[in-house]
């Protein structure tokens, strides 16, 4: 059975979403990166970036939360736009751009206005800004149509899903105000079944919620390490 590596961080929502949405069966391994399990060397094997989310199916490993939903996408043939050239590309770009900008982005600017020991304005401002700006090239999107890909539902609106619920976090909760759209799709999806079983999976397990000097030196591994 397909095994998926998990906490209830924003990256593995995305996937339980869709494992949820998919109906594939699965076993839920959890992965407690409070308490470092992340650096084990039999995760290493399966994720040598040390993060979840991560799954084994058979003979195929795949790490990276938009590469396991496309993956499983493309595993399932569901909740994929049509294969025209057009739909392909717009599903790419819109997939990376939430891998490669929303999600780093949005990680930072909660970082910084929450955990960082110092409280820098300087990063915390550009990483608010560039939060912002790319939460409003979704929402952009979103005024123009009502899913981020085609005409029906699919695995960027997922991926939005996985960080635009954080908006709370990333700017503050009056910030919803400037993204009704999004706010739209994320208030849609949430309302899923599928939604509410990923947000559930999380209580089946015991992660630690406490974030200690534990959690800290295996999160924030940079604090022990002068490297600049
Ligand atoms: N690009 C990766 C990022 C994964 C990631 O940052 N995962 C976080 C949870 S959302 C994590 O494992 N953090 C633990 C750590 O940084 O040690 C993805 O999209 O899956």
């Amino acid at each position: 059975m397909l095994k998926f590596f998990y906490s209830g961080a924003p990256n593995p929502m995305k996937v339980a979403l869709m494992l949820e949405e998919t109906g594939l069966p699965y076993e839920a391994v959890p992965v407690d990166t409070r308490k470092g399990e992340q650096h084990t060397p039999e995760f290493l094997a399966i994720n040598p970036n040390a993060k979840v989310p991560a799954i084994v199916d058979g003979d195929a490993t795949v790490f990276d939360s938009n590469a396991i939903l496309l993956y499983l996408a493309e595993k399932t043939g569901k909740f994929l736009p049509a294969n025209t050239p057009k739909l392909r590309g717009e599903l790419l770009s819109w997939l990376m751009f939430v891998a490669s900008g929303v999600g780093p982005f949005a990680g930072q600017s909660v970082h910084f206005r929450q955990y960082a020991p110092e409280k820098i304005p300087y990063a915390i401002n550009r990483y608010m800004y560039e939060a912002q700006r790319h939460f409003g090239i979704l929402e952009a999107r979103l005024v123009k149509q009502k899913y981020m890909v085609g005409d029906a539902y699919g695995i960027v609106d997922m991926a939005v899903w996985g960080w635009a619920r954080l908006i709370p976090n990333a700017l503050g909760e009056e910030y919803w105000a400037k993204f009704p759209n999004l706010k739209r799709l994320v208030d849609e999806i949430s309302a899923r079944p599928a939604a509410a079983r990923a947000n559930e999976l999380r209580t089946k397990h015991k992660f630690k919620t406490e974030f200690d000097e534990e959690a800290r030196r295996a999160m924030f591994k940079h604090m022990d390490v002068k490297v600049a």
